[in-house]
């Protein structure tokens, strides 16, 4: 099974802001340069009518979407990590493998609690929609197939709120007519490629021979192609490992040993590793910080904490305090990159803690 979020940033974003229902939602990365730079991040489905979509200019947007009484928002990612982080745990909770592969999707492995029946599988992705609807009021397109590559092109084919079983005997059926650029991984340079050798269709791709794939695209992804082409892909839902540690690095506005210069971007970073660590509902009990000085020597600093914490003070503090200590002890150190790392992570279980954490 796959589960794949409808337009989730901006649902999140109406859910949030309920006076928006029913108009145009734009999510923005603004990059700060001047006012309206940067580009859509998503859109709801009544903005992508005026041809608002991801990845084009929010200075488009807002000309395509001129007295439509649109509303835009700046990315909120820790909203959205919070509601994804509630849904995934809802998705784990029906799996017998679970694989989550973004903020909004995640592979779910539900042969040994179905018996491999599709029905029952049916039945948990209908329960799978009911829960995530009514703890936090999003909607999901699921796709249920024998593999992971299938699952994944049905869950795209009926959104919003969609649900596509493709049995085995119907995978060629559902596969052939679609474009090529349904597979994923098919991006634009690929499905121009193909357009060159008149490949528009799976169908189309699947009477291309292993040889010529292989000639145009490579061993690893002309190999990919013949067989996604035949809806075959072997590969299991893996249960991600956990990181033992996540770090966040960036290079300074200039080098500097000023650590009042230094601790904006030391408490952004910070900030970063904090939510991812959320991400990934886990707990940190050290906290490093990272030095790359001018001569690209590398230093680090670290600290155990009194107990384990996802808490941003409490590592926004822990990372300040040793970058001052740092600086100290290295009186000619000239800091050019810096960065923070939270390790000897573990991972918090149950709906309890989860929901304790959250409040942190
Ligand atoms: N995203 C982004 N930039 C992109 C694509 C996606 O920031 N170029 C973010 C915003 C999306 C989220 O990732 O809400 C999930 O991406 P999807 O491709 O699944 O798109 P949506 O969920 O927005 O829409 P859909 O209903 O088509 O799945
Ligand atoms: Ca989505
Ligand atoms: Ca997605």
């Amino acid at each position: 099974m796959h589960v794949d979020l409808d337009y989730f940033y901006a649902q999140c974003e109406e859910n949030k802001n309920p006076y928006v229902r029913g108009k145009p939602v734009v999510v923005c990365v603004y990059s700060g340069r001047t006012e309206d730079s940067g580009v859509v991040s998503t859109s709801n489905y009544l903005a992508r009518k005026y041809g608002v979509k991801a990845g084009i200019p929010i200075t488009r947007a807002k000309k395509l979407l001129e007295s439509s009484g649109a509303i835009f928002f700046p990315m909120n990612r820790s909203l959205y990590e919070q509601v994804s982080e509630g849904i995934m745990e809802i998705l784990r909770a029906h799996s017998d493998a679970f694989e989550k592969v973004g903020i909004d999707e995640a592979y779910l492995e539900v042969s040994t609690r179905t018996n491999g029946k599709f029905e029952q599988a049916e039945n948990i992705a209908n329960e799978i929609k009911r829960q995530i609807l009514t703890q936090e009021q999003i909607t999901c397109s699921i796709g249920i197939a024998r593999n992971k590559l299938v699952a994944k092109i049905a869950s795209d084919e009926r959104k919003p709120d969609g649900l596509t079983i493709v049995k085995p005997e119907g995978v060629h059926n559902f596969l052939s007519d679609l474009p090529a650029s349904r597979i994923p991984g098919v991006g634009k340079k690929v499905e121009d490629k193909l357009g060159q050798m008149q490949v528009k269709t799976i169908a189309q791709l699947s009477t291309i021979s292993p040889p010529i794939l292989v000639e145009t695209f490579g061993k690893t992804l002309g190999g990919y192609l013949f067989q996604a082409a035949r809806g075959e892909d072997d590969e299991p839902v893996k249960e991600r490992e956990q990181p033992t540690q996540l770090s966040r690095i960036a290079t300074l506005k200039r080098n500097t040993r000023e650590l009042p210069e230094m601790l904006p971007l030391l408490s952004e970073l910070a900030i970063a590793a904090t939510a991812k660590l959320k991400e990934e509902s886990m707990t940190c009990k050290s906290v490093a910080i990272i030095a790359i000085l001018s001569d690209l020597s590398i230093h680090t600093k670290s600290k155990t904490l009194e107990q384990p914490t996802a808490d941003e003070k409490t590592i926004v503090n822990a990372a300040h305090e040793l970058m001052k200590e740092f600086l100290e002890s290295m009186p000619s150190a000239i800091v050019r990159r810096t960065g923070v790392k939270v390790s000897t992570l573990s991972k918090l279980t149950g709906q309890t803690d989860i929901s304790n954490f959250l409040k942190v």
